[in-house]
């Protein structure tokens, strides 16, 4: 609430500026972001609150949006009053999604003049911005998922075809958190991505098996690591798939190619040959993933490079003949989120503006109380001991019919009309 002062000027009008709106949330997807680990510890966010109204008409700023990072890939759904979950948007690129919008910064009190007051001392406070619990869940997006028992040498895949280092060791679960490698072959590249390896009743959860399963439903096409060292990497093909069926029949359908690994081992390359019919004929009784498909078998060694080009090679051509599908998004609830809800603004105080959201009255231990957000809105910053004041909140409540209301249900001189936190006297 402001009026000018000028020199020479005793009765300057009002001049106070609105207030800004306050900061919304996006959300938007970081490539360079493997997890959520970085939310987990911070997973409280309060958005910028916009700059208050000025005299001399200035608005106040809007506050500045709030930008949470995720990889990738991550899924935002957000919790309901009925601890449900609604699908908000599935985070595919860097374009900023909004999660939650900030409120309109309330009106100056230079919107409450009109022919009958010129001197208006109410200013509407701002509204409050949405308040959301989101839940993220990380479903990495990657062209190929590496699908293996723990140990089989996935890390040391990954760092050899791709920029990315991750951690490698001679014990299983070395690989905890999901990495991601982008493996180029001059302009093309591809995404690989280590998950933690499966073990067998992964998909009722044992060793890291949901995390791994959960990042493995968007592979476009698995890349089935076996360790040529394993007592029996047939059996060991058999069960992951198994797994994997287990998990989702949808899955177990995707597209395969297998690769022995550890070729360099003197062991492994003596029973290339019985492996590699044995493996063909268990790739054989798989579902046909695509029409046509028939899983390739290669042996590579991930430590000495043997091998990897040709494979590399096929899995180029693979990914080129098959269909880049992403998850699509739910275009409404995301639209409806930027709309925003419509609240009781008033669109001008001079005309009388639009009530939308019906006001009640109602009657607690004998006091009256009025239910509207923008009475509230109102005299939550009013100064109610100055009677003027007390006029204008009077006028308005009047002019919205909340007066009527209070009439019809029995108020009197002197009784307590409560609106939001403020308390008045009736008169
Ligand atoms: N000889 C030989 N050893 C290999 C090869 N590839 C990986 N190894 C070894 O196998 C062990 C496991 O390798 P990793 O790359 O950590 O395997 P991983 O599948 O990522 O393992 P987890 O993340 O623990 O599931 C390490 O000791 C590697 O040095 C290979 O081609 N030849
Ligand atoms: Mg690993």
């Amino acid at each position: 609430m402001s009026f000018h002062r000028e020199k020479y000027k005793p009765k300057g009008g009002p001049d106070g500026g609105d207030g800004g709106t306050g900061g919304s949330v996006f959300v938007v997807g970081d490539t360079s972001l493997n997890t959520l680990m970085h939310l987990k510890f911070n997973s409280t966010i309060y958005a910028a609150k916009g700059g208050h109204g000025r005299g001399n008409n200035q608005r106040g700023a809007d506050g500045v949006p709030t930008i949470i990072r995720v990889p990738v890939g991550t899924v935002v759904w957000r919790r309901t009053e009925d601890e449900g979950q609604e699908f908000i948007t599935d985070v595919t690129d860097d374009v900023p999604r909004l999660v939650a919008k900030g409120g309109k910064g309330g009106f100056g009190n230079a919107r409450y003049v009109s022919a009958t007051n010129q001197e208006p001392l109410l200013a509407q406070k701002g509204w409050s911005g949405d308040s959301v619990i989101l839940i993220l869940e990380l479903k990495l997006l990657a062209d190929v998922g590496l699908l293996a028992k723990p140990n089989a040498g996935k890390s040391t895949l990954v760092s050899r075809c791709s920029a990315a280092r991750p951690k490698i060791a001679a014990y299983p679960f070395t690989t905890v958190e999901p990495v991601l490698g982008v493996v180029k072959r001059g302009e093309k590249t591809f995404v690989m991505m280590e998950v933690p390896g499966l073990l067998e009743g992964a998909h009722r959860g044992v060793g890291l098996g949901h995390q791994f399963l959960r990042h493995a439903e968007r592979a476009r096409v698995y890349l089935h690591l076996l360790d040529g060292l394993s007592d029996d990497p047939v059996a060991d093909f058999r069960m992951v798939n198994e797994e994997l069926r287990q998990w989702s029949p949808e899955l177990a359908r995707k597209p395969q190619i297998v690769a022995v690994n550890k070729l360099d081992v003197t062991e492994v390359r003596e029973r290339r040959p019985s492996l590699e019919r044995a493996l063909r004929q268990a790739a054989r009784s798989l579902e046909p993933a695509v029409p046509g498909w028939e899983t390739p078998v290669f042996f590579i060694s991930a430590a000495t490079g043997e091998g990897i080009d040709l494979l590399l090679n096929r899995i180029f051509d693979s990914l080129e003949s098959m269909p880049k599908t992403l998850p699509s998004e739910d275009e409404e609830l995301v639209e409806e989120l930027e709309a925003g809800e419509e609240e009781v603004m008033p669109t001008a105080a001079v005309a009388a503006p639009p009530v939308r959201r019906r006001e009640t009255v109602r009657v607690e231990r004998g006091v009256y109380v009025v239910d509207s957000p923008g009475l509230e809105q109102l005299v939550a910053l009013a100064d109610v001991d100055d009677q003027r004041v007390l006029l204008q909140v009077w006028r308005e409540m009047k002019r919205r019919g909340v007066a009527k209301r209070l009439e019809e249900a029995g108020v009197q001189a002197g009784d307590t009309v409560r609106i939001g936190r403020v308390e008045l006297e009736w008169f």
